[in-house]
């Protein structure tokens, strides 16, 4: 097994003065960690996708994958929004990357390599319609000379931020170098991660994944189960209607390995799953977390341009058909909650905690 990573989001820390909750070790001790706690062997490979094109050739002809996971993006949507620098990063990281693995599999002449792609669930948007989103297609009925005919589409993206546009332009990407070069590519959009630990990652403390919580990196439960440890009013933006998508860390590393390991034949379209185990208006989560800890959650002016409320009902099928055995948050939140944000509370620099991207 091999990781490529640049380092990036290390680097975004340097600019923007922040860092994980959790102590991070540099990827040499992680992988050490690994091997002494597995006896299993991860190779580093410091490499920027996107950009460093040659090496990425070269490293696919000798390492001949069966199969790639591409995360090689740039990950945050408020980031996305946080100005003209990081707007073109964005863009610029997000879709070379994706375009340069898809050359470099073919130009490597790796068509049985199967590509996981970790997209977003906020490619569909969040505008209320009324109906059960599907897993990336959309059945339609359309006028033909023949009178009316059943197709299929791929479901109108509607991105909400920069971040989430390009993740919507990757789609096309999969659907020309599926249709035209034969690639099977599984595209996961995955919704609202929370948690820190997985089961491999608990095993050494050198392992243990980073806990963003500022503004423009973290997501909004851990936000909020940090928030309450410190004791610090939950930030609810606006009025907390928005209705979003949920899955915990361990459980988005599980759907990794059951996309990997189904042998679904995706030669033929690029396999779409949602990858999410519930749905939760933030007011609610605000308010369990609340009552839980007793740390009272305030409304805040909300920074982004999003439906002040939505409902969002989507499809999960194909993962949980595959396998999945969901984490809820009644069963992992208040573990989280005692375990990681108040094991490290007292690293947190209290005023990174304010959204700082405006959506407009
Ligand atoms: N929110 C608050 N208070 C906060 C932070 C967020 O009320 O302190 C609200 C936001 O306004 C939004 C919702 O919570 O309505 C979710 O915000 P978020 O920051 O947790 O998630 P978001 O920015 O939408 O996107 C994040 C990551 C992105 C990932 C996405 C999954 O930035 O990488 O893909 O979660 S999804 O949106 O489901 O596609």
């Amino acid at each position: 097994m091999v990781i490529v990573d640049n380092l990036s989001r290390r680097r975004i820390d340097l600019e923007l003065g922040t860092s994980s909750l959790t102590p991070i070790q540099s990827p040499q001790a992680r992988v050490a960690a690994w091997k002494n706690v597995s006896r299993r062997e991860i190779r580093f490979h410091n490499l920027t996708v996107g950009s460093e094109y040659r090496d990425l050739v070269m490293l696919l002809q000798a390492e001949k994958p069966a199969a790639i996971v591409h995360f090689a993006e740039q990950r945050s949507a408020p980031y996305s929004m946080y100005g003209s620098r990081s707007m073109r990063y964005t863009v610029q990281n997000n879709l070379n990357g994706t375009h340069d693995v898809l050359c470099a599999v073919v130009e490597a002449g790796l068509y049985d390599t199967h590509i996981v792609h970790l997209g977003s669930i906020g490619v569909y948007g969040y505008k209320s319609t009324g109906a059960r989103i599907p897993e990336g297609y959309l059945p339609v009925t359309i006028r033909s000379d023949d009178g009316p005919k059943e197709i299929e589409i791929m479901y109108p993206a509607a991105p909400g931020s920069i971040y989430h546009m390009t993740k919507s332009q990757d789609a096309l990407f999969f659907y020309y170098y599926n249709k035209n070069y034969g690639l099977r590519i599984t595209d996961l959009h995955q919704g609202i991660v929370w948690g820190t630990q997985t089961r491999e990652t608990a095993l050494a403390p050198e392992l243990v994944n980073r806990f963003d919580y500022c503004g423009l990196y973290g997501t909004v439960l851990n936000r909020f189960l940090l928030q309450a440890a410190l004791g610090y009013p939950l930030t609810v933006h606006g009025s907390g209607e928005q209705t979003r998508a949920f899955i915990h860390i361990q459980d988005t590393v599980r759907c990794i390995e059951l996309a990997v390991r189904s042998p679904e034949d995706n030669r033929k379209r690029v396999r779409i799953l949602n990858q999410i185990t519930e749905t939760h208006r933030v007011i609610d989560l605000a308010s369990r977390i609340s009552a839980m800890t007793g740390v009272p959650w305030r409304s805040v002016a909300n920074p982004r341009n999003e439906e002040a409320a939505n409902d969002f009902d989507v499809e999960n099928d194909g993962l949980m058909s595959l396998g999945l055995a969901p984490t809820t948050l009644e069963k992992g939140l208040m573990e989280e909650v005692c375990d990681i944000a108040g094991k490290y509370k007292d690293r947190c620099v209290v005023s990174q905690i304010p959204a700082v991207a405006a959506w407009r």
